[in-house]
């Protein structure tokens, strides 16, 4: 084996131990409409996202104001499960609220 395939061995194992310990990670964000109500809202950000009311009520106030706020930073399987959640649970409330992830 030369050095430089040393090397490249050494620096790929590297790689895949720092990917084992930090998994891509991805932002769940939720966007202003003129429709859903603020109060429902704040139920949301508590039930899905643990928040209390003070902090519920300031993001929903800066998703109203801002058009876009966020509620957390998960990884792929939680964040699309949560983003789920709250579609779901907004639809079966007849409410327009959207939310997506992006990547971190
Ligand atoms: N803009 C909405 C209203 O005035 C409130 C609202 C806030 C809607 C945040 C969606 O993600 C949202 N009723």
């Amino acid at each position: 084996m030369t050095e430089d395939n040393f090397e490249a061995i050494i620096l790929k194992e590297k790689q895949d131990a720092t990917k084992e310990r930090c998994p891509p990670l991805y932002k769940i964000l939720l966007l202003n409409d003129d429709f859903t109500p603020m109060e429902f809202v704040v139920e949301v950000l508590k039930i899905f996202f643990h928040m209390t009311q003070e902090q519920a009520t300031r993001i929903m106030l800066k998703v109203h104001t801002e058009g876009v706020g966020l509620c957390g930073v998960y990884t792929s399987d939680i964040a699309s499960t949560k983003v789920k959640q709250v579609i779901e649970f907004a639809r079966k409330n007849q409410h327009p609220l959207r939310c997506v992830m992006e990547e971190n």
